[in-house]
């Protein structure tokens, strides 16, 4: 394994130090936001982790190499490169590594990574799921499959609608995935802090989140945990114009036979189109309150 993970100096010194760290995924940089906001926002993120006492490391392949810590450089390639890098998923790994190729890295590879480099705490914006129409299309992300079976905590801020919430939920029972609703009792919706859908459990502290995951692990149940976090109130948008702008983006990719991989992105970059800057303005907002509560977990997790 030594041969394919590279840390970066930081990364390993903290590690080796028993420090807290965060792990922070790229397909958000090269997929989820565009040129220059992506670039500001991932150095933004980074610097939210420090001040609030873990050490940040951004998770990409570059190179062939999976590299948790990237250097300022480095994302600022990744972010000019766009939806031209690979978005890599699980089962993307094995031939970029072996070409010594570039991918940006999803939760799931995230996942993967951090759990592989020894961390345990991960924020991100919003996770994949189960698709609307997926009882026809089977279009499931692979990230529910590594929340069940790879060990790390993921902080984010639910779902986004052009998911289908319920099934995404379902499926996440099925497999064994704990969603805990940080302070709410609601699953959030990316844009919205209510989704009239509800989480497993309720916790109210980065202590209590530490405590489960610990329990988790301890008892040897394996499978990560996923920590949902609303959208500060002042940042969520109004429903009804974000819902009306993900319902058109459904519709424009189902339309134009958008499938497979490209679909998130799609959907994600129509959205964007749909609504102005309003949604980046609020998706930059909500990562920056995942890394901090990522930080407070990661660091409660040391002192427990
Ligand atoms: N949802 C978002 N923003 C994102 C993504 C999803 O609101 O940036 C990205 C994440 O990297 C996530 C990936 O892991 O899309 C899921 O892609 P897919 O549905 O193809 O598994
Ligand atoms: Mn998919």
């Amino acid at each position: 394994m030594k041969d394919y993970l590279e840390l970066s100096p930081a990364v390993k010194a903290a590690l080796m130090a028993g420090e807290p760290v965060v792990a922070l995924e790229s397909t958000i940089i090269s997929h989820g936001m565009p040129y220059p906001q992506n670039v500001e926002t991932a150095l933004r993120v980074e610097a939210a982790v420090r001040e609030a006492g873990a050490v940040p490391a951004t998770v990409a392949i570059l190179g062939g190499k999976l590299k948790a810590g990237l250097s300022a450089e480095e994302i600022e390639y990744l972010g000019k490169q766009g939806t031209a890098v690979t978005k890599a998923s699980r089962r993307d790994l094995p031939v970029l590594v072996a070409r010594g190729a570039d991918g940006a890295t999803t939760v799931a590879t995230t996942m993967i990574i951090a759990h592989l480099a020894g961390i345990r705490v991960f924020a991100t914006g919003g996770i994949g799921g189960v698709h609307r129409g997926a009882e026809t299309t089977m279009d499931i992300s692979a990230d529910l499959e590594e929340l069940a079976r790879t060990p790390v905590l993921v902080v984010c801020a639910g779902a986004k609608a052009i998911l289908d919430l319920g099934l995404t939920l379902e499926y996440l029972e099925t497999k064994g995935v704990p969603v805990i609703g940080y302070q709410t009792d609601e699953l959030p919706a990316f844009y919205t802090r209510t989704s009239g859908f509800r989480v497993d459990y309720r916790l109210d502290s980065p202590e209590e989140l530490a405590a489960a995951f610990r329990a988790q692990q301890e008892m040897g149940l394996g499978g990560g945990m996923l920590v949902t976090n609303p959208i500060p109130e002042e940042f969520s948008m109004d429903p009804a114009v974000i819902n009306a702008a993900i319902d058109q983006a459904v519709s424009d990719a189902r339309r134009l036979g958008i499938h497979g991989k490209e679909t998130t992105p799609y959907l994600l970059a129509r959205v964007k189109d749909l609504t102005g800057g309003e949604s980046l303005a609020s998706n930059i907002q909500l990562v920056l309150n995942n890394a901090r509560l990522a930080a407070r977990t990661a660091r409660a997790l040391k002192t427990l």
